[in-house]
């Protein structure tokens, strides 16, 4: 028995799962879940001292790789002073002017402890000054595990292919509307079939959480012309995004500005940490400038802003870190595509920037149905040989990967290597 799986039978009697995140489980790939021990730049190593090369990044925050020096070097200095106060710092004044100069849509910020908190907050602000109850998303999209967002929520629900929870009451269900990602026409109808009742669009401009998917082109330009003609407020969710598609995040890249805008992880140099923010008339409704309540401890906590501020400056001052990015991701997605075409299998590549996902279809993958035909037992094959070829990718096809700047060249050709027997293993 490996220590993992010893973990694990242990974790099963005392955890719901086995886990404390359900993607984590294994599930919709089966086996036993990796128990980690450490890792550091591109590597992490296992409870066993197994070795695998790391396509998650955290889900997105270790973008300059694990334990980065600028980052430990930031929480060494900050840890004598102090866990948590509980009271104002500097370094959340700091971070706050650093994300407003960063992120376009930012002119004013409040600092959580997760993207679900961020994207909970911005929908509860985006009803208080509005006045409306009903926000739209799209199917597949999910924005954490807030009651409203978990109505054909992608990631972890669609793992258990659940995308609806039990204990989300019919009530809250009721005001969120669904429509398939990249379609503007079903938006418009569903503004139509609730006129002057909307609050909110709330949307992952590129979506991670089925698999990564690119808004098509004008779709979120068609969005915002939208919620402009029907004052509604357009939330984009960059928890996965932010300052990894652009030092901006995607509203930057794709040059559409929302109103609010929702942040996580990669803040926090991978420490718990999260945003919402927007134009100013929307965020002088936060309590105690206004009056829509929003509260924490942790918020803004010291270590965490510590870290964040070393990442994300360290990402301001060294933008030759996208280009990198870029170059990595193109290879790898090209590098991709082109194994399963010579393969016979003619699977889509998705990618953005740092962030890519391999289908196990043929067909263009542009909204949750299309992702949904891949072939999952395939993808389940192909998973379990690539962490065999110490490759460590999400375990489900509805994730995308995350690239970091650890990824060597000689990491690129290890992965395309290891992509080409897996695919090969996983057809046998
Ligand atoms: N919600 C994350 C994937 N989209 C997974 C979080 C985790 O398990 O850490």
């Amino acid at each position: 028995m490996t220590t993992s799986e010893t973990l694990f039978a242990r974790a099963q009697e005392l955890i719901p799962g086995g886990v404390n995140s359900p993607v984590r489980a294994f599930r919709s790939v089966g086996g036993v879940p990796v128990f980690m021990q450490s890792a550091r730049g591109a590597w992490l190593t296992d409870v066993d001292g197994k070795q695998y090369v790391d396509f998650i990044n955290s889900w997105g925050p270790m973008i300059l790789g694990h334990a980065p020096a600028v980052v430990l070097d930031a929480l060494t200095k900050a840890l004598p002073d102090s866990l948590s106060f509980g009271a104002p710092t500097r370094r959340e004044v700091e971070l706050a002017e650093l994300l407003i100069e960063l992120v376009p849509s930012l002119e004013k910020v409040r600092l959580v402890n997760s993207g679900t908190e961020a994207t909970m907050s911005a929908i509860r602000v985006a009803r208080g000054y509005t006045g409306r109850a009903k926000i739209l998303k799209f199917e597949g999209c999910y924005h954490g595990h807030g009651d409203s967002f978990l109505i054909a929520a992608g990631s972890g629900a669609l793992t258990l292919g659940a995308p609806d929870s039990p204990g989300v009451t019919e009530g809250v269900a009721r005001d969120t509307l669904t429509v398939p990602y990249n379609d503007l026409a079903a938006v418009e109808a569903a503004i139509a079939a609730n006129p002057d009742q909307l609050a909110a669009i709330i949307i992952e401009p590129v979506v991670g959480n089925m698999g990564l998917v690119e808004p098509a082109p004008g779709f979120l330009a068609g969005l915002r012309a939208l919620c402009t003609k029907h004052s509604i407020v357009l939330i984009f969710d960059e928890v996965m995004t932010g300052f990894r598609l652009a030092p901006g995040g995607a509203q930057e890249r794709y040059g559409v500005v929302p109103d609010m805008t929702t942040l996580g992880k990669i803040i926090g140099g991978g420490l718990p940490v999260g945003a919402y923010g927007g134009r100013a008339d929307i965020m002088n409704q936060v309590a105690p400038a206004g009056k829509v309540y929003q509260a924490g401890t942790l918020s803004g906590n010291p270590l965490a802003t510590a870290a964040g501020m070393a990442q994300l400056r360290y990402l301001h001052e060294h933008p030759e870190v996208y280009q990198q990015l870029e170059t990595i991701g193109t290879r790898l997605a090209d590098g991709t595509r082109q194994i399963a075409k010579e393969l016979g299998l003619h699977y889509t590549v998705n990618q953005v920037g740092s962030m890519f996902s391999l289908f196990f279809t043929p067909e263009p993958v542009n909204n949750l149905e299309d992702a949904k035909k891949a072939n999952l037992p395939a993808f389940g094959r192909y998973f379990h040989a690539m962490l065999n070829r110490g490759i460590y990718l999400a375990p489900s096809q509805f994730e995308a990967l995350f690239i970091s700047t650890a990824i060597t060249d000689e990491l690129v050709e290890k992965y395309l290597t290891a992509c080409r027997e897996s695919l090969i293993e996983a057809h046998h």
